[in-house]
């Protein structure tokens, strides 16, 4: 029997309360875990100013690709299970967060269902997003956008710092 189809997506992985740079590292991890999934590349981890609600400390963000056969919603299904996991509690848009994942892209797929639209419909000026999404796909179109090129450079005065990793 031939194996299923794998679709790479790219999820956006952040968090500012609690530890989220182990939580990262643990969820990018658990990527591998997740049904018909595997992880093939991520970024470092990004120290970045806080988007939308400022009153709050800096995010880490980071961002992966996987190979994966989930279809959409299945992804994302598994990905807020990652999240409670990670003891993530919803209070308002854009509150603290110890954990968020993200799909940002799921193949080349364009859909509005209000579960998940997709490319995810903030991506295009975030550079917490973009800027770690071009580390690991410098060449990358994303649909409806274009190249992701122009649209990182357009983020460098968002305080988005790339962090080095640490020894281990
Ligand atoms: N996530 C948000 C809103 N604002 N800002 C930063 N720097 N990083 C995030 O991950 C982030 C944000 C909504 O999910
Ligand atoms: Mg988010
Ligand atoms: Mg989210």
């Amino acid at each position: 029997m031939s194996a299923p189809m794998a679709t790479r997506a790219y999820i956006g992985l952040g968090g500012n309360l609690d530890h989220p740079d182990a939580r990262i590292e643990r969820a990018l991890l658990a990527f591998d875990t997740l049904p018909g999934t595997r992880l093939v590349a991520r970024s470092a981890l990004y120290r970045t100013a806080p988007v939308g609600f400022v009153d709050q400390p800096d995010f880490i963000n980071a961002v992966a690709a996987v190979e994966t056969t989930l279809a959409p919603l299945d992804l994302l299904h598994a990905l807020l299970d990652l999240e409670v996991d990670a003891g993530r509690e919803r209070s308002f848009r854009n509150a603290p967060r110890t954990l968020d994942l993200d799909v940002l892209l799921y193949g080349d797929l364009v859909q509005d269902d209000p579960q998940l639209i997709l490319p995810h419909p903030r991506m295009g000026t975030r550079g917490f997003v973009l800027l770690p999404l071009q580390e690991i796909s410098p060449d990358l179109m994303i649909p409806g956008l274009g190249p992701i090129a122009p649209l990182a450079a357009a983020c460098h005065d968002q305080g988005v710092l790339r962090l080095q990793p640490s020894a281990a």
